[in-house]
């Protein structure tokens, strides 16, 4: 620790609260300190705990009210990742997902439409890294004229460590950018305080903080929930969902020795794995939409006492293996004063994560107004199609090329398509549908084809 501590102290592209934060973080993960869970004393949490969202009193019909909740509330999107895994490069929040619009514009419009509803000036903050901050500034210069006030902070920057001689990364060489690494989103409460923002908030007379992942489309802000913690004084709040088969990897909220906590894969003892994925013990999962108090976040920062999980992430930087440590705002839950589950409806989780979520919500299976994406109720299946698309879908700009018209889709339950497939306008998918083509063959589905229940290997299958 020492060796990195001179190591570091010569890094003069960070501050001194990141050198700090960064030693801190190292220094925690060296000294092993994990958290181990010992599964007998893991216990499913009550209702008082996961608070079932049906249960929430409704709030004042009186639009004055309203407003006086609103007053109290700014909304923080975590936009420090880039879009690469879809194939873009840039902010993941500036990929257009429908009707030209980005994640970034609806979620504009979102608070746009309910500051002019209420009258009031909910802010939105985003948390950038260096990777997302340049291109969101110039993005962000585009709603000067809108009627929110729109602030960004930048989350901290931590030099990657080489895992051969644990060196950060850029004292052994100049690999730029690539030196680096933004440390999770779990960084949103220490760079909230170092920013200066969270002081302002509070002296504006800011109490709570929405935060949410800028790819869900369905983290609007709820009333009812914002209503329930001002008035039970709940300083967390984790927004869950009920697990599907197709969620088995999130996190879940677990009691623990008299606390709630997130329970996260990481964690779990091996001989406990199919557990832990069947939805049969654990039925909920992490949405990551949280509401959290902004004093009990300023009063926890101050007594450096968010220690959350450390997730070692190992990537190849030039050929070196390096190491970057990560941290997860939903592990905060546990230090926090009466902190709660909310279980809310399906959704409120809308994430856009590949091209085949993109397809799901540019589908005729869901309308957009005002920013809002709401499901079609003509589907009467309450769960969505299961779609895989195959690699030749992947980049955004790839499948926005093989679709002349996204498919009508709303009686289709799955949808598997390999190989160089490319859609015609019109085409309406019902039920389950394999489309395969053969291998170095190019098979096109033509316009206003109506396929349903059915194997597609070429054209005499359609
Ligand atoms: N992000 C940052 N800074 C970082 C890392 C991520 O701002 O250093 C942002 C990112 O841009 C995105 C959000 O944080 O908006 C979530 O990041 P992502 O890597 O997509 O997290 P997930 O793997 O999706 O996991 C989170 C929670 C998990 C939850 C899941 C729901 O950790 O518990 O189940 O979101 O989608």
């Amino acid at each position: 620790i020492s060796k990195l501590k001179s190591a570091v102290s010569g890094l003069n592209q960070i501050s001194e609260n990141e050198k700090s934060g960064f030693l801190n973080l190292v220094t925690r993960y060296l000294s092993g300190e994990a958290q181990h869970v010992e599964w007998s004393k893991i216990q499913t949490p009550t209702d008082e705990v996961v608070v079932p969202y049906d249960t929430l009193t409704p709030v004042s019909e009186d639009p004055a009210e309203t407003k006086k909740l609103l007053d109290k509330l700014v909304v923080l999107k975590l936009n420090g990742g880039l879009g690469t895994t879809m194939g873009c490069t840039g902010p993941k929040s500036v990929i257009e997902v429908r009707n030209g619009l980005t994640f970034l514009d609806l979620i504009v419009i979102q608070i746009e439409t309910l500051n002019k509803k209420y009258g009031c000036s909910v802010p939105l903050l985003l948390m950038n890294s260096f990777n997302t901050h340049d291109d969101t500034l110039k993005i962000v210069d585009k709603y000067a004229k809108s009627n929110i006030e729109i602030h960004t902070f930048n989350q901290s920057q931590y030099p990657r460590l080489a895992v051969d001689d644990f060196t950060p990364l850029p004292c052994k060489k100049d690999a730029g950018k690539d030196g680096w690494y933004p440390p999770g989103h779990g960084d949103v409460f220490p760079s909230l305080m170092n920013s200066g923002k969270l002081e302002a908030l509070l002296s504006q007379g800011k109490e709570y903080v929405f935060v949410a992942n800028s790819d869900n489309l369905g983290a609007v802000v709820d009333l009812k929930i914002l209503n329930h913690l001002v008035n039970n004084k709940i300083e967390y709040c984790m927004e869950v969902t009920p697990k599907t088969l197709a969620d088995v990897k999130g996190g879940t909220l677990i009691s623990y020795e008299g606390k709630v906590q997130l329970l996260e894969i990481a964690q779990v003892p091996d001989e406990h794995i199919n557990e832990f994925k069947s939805i049969e013990k654990f039925k909920i999962f992490n949405t990551n939409n949280l509401w959290v108090n902004l004093s009990a976040i300023k009063r926890l920062v101050q007594a450096d006492a968010l220690k959350m999980e450390i997730i070692p992430n190992p990537k190849e930087v030039d050929g070196i293996k390096v190491l970057q440590l990560e941290t997860a705002a939903g592990a905060a839950i546990r230090f926090f004063d009466r902190a709660i589950g909310i279980n809310v409806p399906r959704s409120r989780f809308l994430p856009v994560k590949a091209t085949s979520d993109l397809l799901l919500v540019q589908s005729d299976l869901y309308t957009l107004s005002d920013g809002f994406v709401t499901r079609n109720p003509a589907r009467t299946n309450p769960a969505n199609p299961s779609i895989e698309l195959g690699p030749e879908f992947k980049k955004v700009a790839n499948f926005l090329s093989r679709f002349k018209s996204i498919p009508s889709i709303i009686e289709l339950d799955t949808l598997k398509v390999t190989g160089d497939v490319w859609f015609g306008s019109g085409i309406t998918l019902k039920g389950k549908v394999t489309i395969a083509a053969k291998p170095g063959v190019k098979l096109e589905i033509p316009d206003g084809a109506v396929i349903a229940d059915k194997e597609i290997n070429g054209p005499e299958d359609i």
